[in-house]
């Protein structure tokens, strides 16, 4: 009996917990739009959303701090689901979304971070 109400405790808190990581990664993320398609980015993670069943692939396209050049796919495609998040050693210092045969969004610089300069 104290067994199982222990094991039940320890479940419940891991739940809690793993909530909690979702919820900070997709708060801290910033979005690039192009058309209806997206992608997300948080200093070191990015990923891509295929909003269009049009045949043209997404994918998260960066520079990182170190000078790399990434990209990240939306590899289903149009099928209402994100794209895996993937994460880096180095921060992200520009991110754009793109769409094959098609262009990419502007960058977006230093996604995630907070701001604080003032003019
Ligand atoms: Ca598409
Ligand atoms: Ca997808």
């Amino acid at each position: 009996m104290a067994n199982k109400t222990l094991i039940r405790a320890a479940a419940t808190s891991l739940g809690a917990l793993s909530l909690l990581v979702v919820t900070a990664t997709a708060s801290n993320a910033t979005t690039a739009w192009r058309g209806s398609n997206s992608a997300e980015a948080t200093s070191k993670c990015m990923r891509a959303f295929d909003g269009e069943a049009d045949g043209n692939g997404v994918y998260a396209d960066a520079y990182l701090a170190n000078g790399s050049h990434q990209s990240a796919w939306d590899g289903n495609g149009a099928h209402g689901d994100w794209g895996p998040w993937t994460c880096y050693t180095s921060t992200i210092d520009r991110f754009r979304v793109c769409e094959d045969h098609s262009g990419c969004s502007s960058w977006i610089s230093r996604p995630a971070r907070v701001t604080t300069t003032k003019k």
